[in-house]
């Protein structure tokens, strides 16, 4: 199996933020070569028609190692508020009504639902990755970030929801880490930890 993967693993994602996150996660790999669809030229957007994360990620996963005939690791991955139920959660990527909104009109629009809501907040970022082999077989593993949003965003780092996410036992948004920092707690940063030992026996490791 080693032989026929070569090494070689595509970031299965169109998400600029992430694919940063994840090559810097995953750059601890030894002899393993990260891909994006951009440097491979593929141009795949998959209909996240899951029930849950677990369910995107692998579709995502499977169709881009189709796509690419090598493995692939897809993210799925949102923010659930507990005043809103556990909104955005599954649709985080698409959570504003209008058409074309950017990361900062979904923050907004999500601070517009809180508003008047009595505050702490209590919310927390999700992600499962799932790695997928050209044979079929999908791994799936997952990671859990908790914190609180704050109504007024501060910071620049990171990307989506991250200046409005405060940690939990922390005094730093999402946005005020580094990506290093970032990447030592986040929900990805976990995800991709108990993802190793699945990435590592494929890569044979
Ligand atoms: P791909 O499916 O191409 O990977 P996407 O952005 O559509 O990109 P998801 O469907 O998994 O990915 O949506 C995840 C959304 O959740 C993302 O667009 C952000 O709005 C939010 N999100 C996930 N991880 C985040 C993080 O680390 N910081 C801030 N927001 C995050």
């Amino acid at each position: 199996m080693q032989n026929q993967l070569q090494g070689k693993l595509l970031l299965a994602t169109n998400n600029p933020g992430k694919l940063i996150e994840l090559r810097s996660l995953l750059a601890e790999l030894p002899k393993v070569e990260l891909f994006s669809p951009e440097e491979l030229n593929i141009k795949l957007q998959v209909d996240e028609t899951g029930v849950d994360y677990a369910e995107n990620a692998v579709l995502k996963a499977r169709a881009f190692a189709l796509a690419s005939g090598m493995a692939a690791l897809a993210d799925d991955s949102g923010l659930e508020v507990d005043a809103l139920e556990g909104a955005p959660g599954l649709f985080s990527a698409r959570y504003a009504p209008q058409p074309g909104a950017t990361d900062a009109d979904r923050r907004a629009y999500l601070l517009k639902n809180l508003a008047g809501m009595d505050l702490p907040w209590p919310a927390r970022f999700r992600a499962v990755i799932a790695v997928a082999q050209p044979n079929g077989i999908v791994q799936v593993a997952e990671g859990v970030c908790e914190g609180e949003i704050i109504p007024e965003e501060r910071g620049t780092g990171g990307f989506g929801y991250d200046p409005i996410f405060l940690l939990q036992g922390g005094d730093k948004t999402m946005a005020e880490l580094s990506e290093t920092e970032k990447n030592l707690v986040s929900h990805r940063a976990r995800a991709v930890q108990a993802a190793m030992p699945v990435l590592k026996n494929i890569f044979g490791i």
